[in-house]
């Protein structure tokens, strides 16, 4: 007798026809036969899925170059089905799931012809954890099996785990032709289902990650009592040795890979890493919240990434032990076989670019895509909390909502309670990356970090997050960070990264009560001298401008908050409006 897991994967190969049907294991061996594969067999618009890189310097590394029109998450073909459109919300596209079942079932008809389907058993989360979940996905190419097998727990225990079970959630991903026409990228959170076709790129095509893990993951979190989150989940360890738990929301591509893998420049202070994208959140028994993180890799922005900037990584990237570390899109070092991308080094006189074109330095354009990324397994930085592997994950003592602000909103600021502190998350907005294909740089409102990944009305979601604080009696702390001001120049403000910890230190502080602050109209903002910022090149004048809170700036900021919150209608919850006219009344006194 065929198990459920069989006959689903049998229904799908009927429909999409590959030559041959391969069940992942999960060893490190196989994921070299599928490397070796995709050097010698498999094609992404005519060339080779992997390269390799210089073996001695980048071990276990290699290089994969995407197809031309698919470089990062598509928003406007993301969508979400529920039998009714309000359940989806305005912060999603929405169809009917029957129609969107016969627009994929067209477009999935002998899409595999000609390749592999592999079948990838995966468990989001630490397989003993109670808040863990099973999961296969199927794709028809290997750059996605190898990838999933970094990101995820993957391995044929967990097909042995599901049996005779039909409650694993399941992916469905295609790369099709790559027609950017008919990309979609399909969830059906009723029957726990992603579909995905004509993308093999990042979000789109690793199902475990933003499809499963958070537009999934939330509407099940929704009616369970729980929280899937874009964030980071750290640890901060004190000069006597006590350690704070934080989890931090901050948009794609605004900084949370490089919080979660930082190097303190604090004496004394230690950062430990725990996850740096996606954290499950759950009131435990002791009344706190605890954090884990369903994945086990990185797939992490590379420009940017330096020796000077984050270390830390640049070492995780070289290990390549016990995983392949793979590169997405970044530009090639002819002469040394290395991979390179803007401000990773100088750079090398010989360069192909991310399309594999020999790049010159008049051409206008990077190297390396602004979105190109690595793939790296998490057990190999040199940072890693020794809780990663505990199945119950942290307890969560601060949440962060941070976001990329020119101006407007300070370094940091402390909420004033739970629900102020959930408006704080509802009304960020951020100025947009390269992560999705966006225009980049205009300010959008992006709540929580999630508006691109909440995979149902956001109304319903804000008052999801309200409701914790009758069940968390000792609830954590809230804070707005802003890494990304500038001078009129056009300079960051403050230098980022490293320097990051003398911010988490004074959250910190504020967590064990051992320190003051002022209050504004927006929230907590520290008292200067409370800040550690001995051997820092940042003049007073310049700190002052960090720590402002600008009363014209936010007069101009409330009319972006109203307007987006008024697209919610009725599904708004009435405290976030009590919240938003308490603050335009203090800003209206405030001098
Ligand atoms: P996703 O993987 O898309 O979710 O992104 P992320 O939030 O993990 O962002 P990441 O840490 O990869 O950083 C994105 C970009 O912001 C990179 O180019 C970094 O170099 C840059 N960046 C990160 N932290 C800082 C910071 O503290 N200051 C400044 N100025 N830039 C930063
Ligand atoms: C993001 O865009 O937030 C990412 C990259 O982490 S992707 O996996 O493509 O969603
Ligand atoms: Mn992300």
């Amino acid at each position: 007798m065929a198990t459920p897991l069989e006959e689903w994967v049998e229904e799908q190969a009927r429909l999409t026809k590959p030559d041959k049907i391969y069940w992942c294991d999960g060893s490190e061996e196989e994921a070299q036969r599928l490397i070796e594969i995709g050097m010698e067999k498999e094609t992404v618009a005519g060339r080779p899925v992997f390269y390799e890189l210089n073996q001695k310097n980048f071990k276990n590394a290699f290089l994969h170059r995407s197809h031309p029109t698919d470089v990062a998450r598509t928003e406007k073909s993301t969508v979400i089905c529920y039998d009714d459109k309000v359940t989806a919300g305005p912060n999603n596209n929405w169809m009917d799931p029957a129609e969107a079942k016969q627009m994929l079932t067209k477009l999935s008809d002998g899409s595999m012809k000609g390749r592999t389907m592999y079948v990838l058993p995966f468990v989001m989360g630490h397989p003993d954890s109670p808040y863990s979940r099973v999961c296969v996905q199927l794709t028809d190419i290997s750059y996605v099996a190898v990838n999933m097998r970094i990101m995820t727990r993957l391995g044929k225990d967990i097909t042995e785990r599901i049996g005779n079970r039909d409650d694993f959630l399941k992916g469905i991903h295609t790369i099709g032709n790559f027609n950017k026409d008919d990309r979609y990228i399909v969830h059906f959170p009723q029957e726990d289902l992603v579909w995905s076709v004509n993308s093999g790129y990042g979000g789109n095509a690793l199902l475990g990650k933003k499809c499963i893990s958070l537009r999934l993951a939330s509407w099940k979190g929704y009616h369970e009592g729980w929280l899937a989150e874009h964030m980071l989940i750290l640890g901060v360890e004190d000069p006597n040795g006590q350690i704070t738990y934080i989890a931090a929301a901050l948009p794609s591509a605004c900084g949370k890979t490089n919080l979660a893998v930082m190097q303190s420049k604090l004496p004394g202070y230690k950062i430990w890493t725990l996850g740096d994208d996606i954290a499950w959140l759950n009131v435990g028994p002791d009344g706190r919240l605890w954090a884990i993180n369903p994945e086990a890799g990185f797939f992490g922005v590379a420009p940017g990434t330096s020796y000077s900037s984050n270390p830390n990584m640049m070492d995780t990237l070289k290990a390549g032990q016990f995983f392949p570390t793979l590169f997405t899109n970044v530009a090639y070092d002819i002469d040394t076989g290395e991979p390179w991308w803007e401000e990773k080094d100088d750079r090398p006189a010989n360069l192909l670019d991310w399309q594999g074109n020999r790049w010159h330095a008049d051409s206008g354009t990077t190297a390396a895509h602004p979105n190109s990324r690595f793939t790296v397994s998490i057990t190999q930085t040199p940072t890693l909390s020794s809780e990663f592997e505990n199945p119950r994950g942290v307890p969560i003592s601060a949440i962060l909502f941070g976001a990329r602000r020119t101006d407007t909103v300070p370094l940091v600021t402390e909420a004033f309670d739970w629900t102020n502190g959930v408006f704080a998350g509802a009304r960020m907005g951020s100025e947009t990356t390269a992560a999705a294909a966006l225009k980049v740089g205009a300010l959008r409102r992006d709540p929580m970090a999630m508006l691109p990944f909440c995979g149902y009305n956001m109304g319903d979601y804000f008052g999801h997050w309200l409701r914790f604080e009758e069940r968390l009696t000792h609830p954590p702390k809230i804070f707005s960070i802003n890494w990304f001001q500038r001078d009129e120049g056009g300079k960051f403000l403050w230098p980022g990264f490293g320097d990051n910890v003398r911010v988490l230190k004074w959250i910190v502080d504020r967590v064990n009560n051992s320190c003051g602050a002022q209050e504004t109209p927006i929230g907590l903002v520290p008292n200067m001298q409370d800040l550690p910022l001995d051997g820092l090149d940042v003049s007073t004048e310049q700190m002052s401008e960090l720590l402002a809170v600008d009363r014209d700036q936010w007069r101009a900021e409330l009319e972006g908050i109203k307007a987006n919150f008024e697209k919610f209608g009725d599904r708004l919850p009435s405290e976030l409006w009590a919240e938003y006219h308490k603050l335009q009344d203090q800003l209206s006194k405030f001098q």
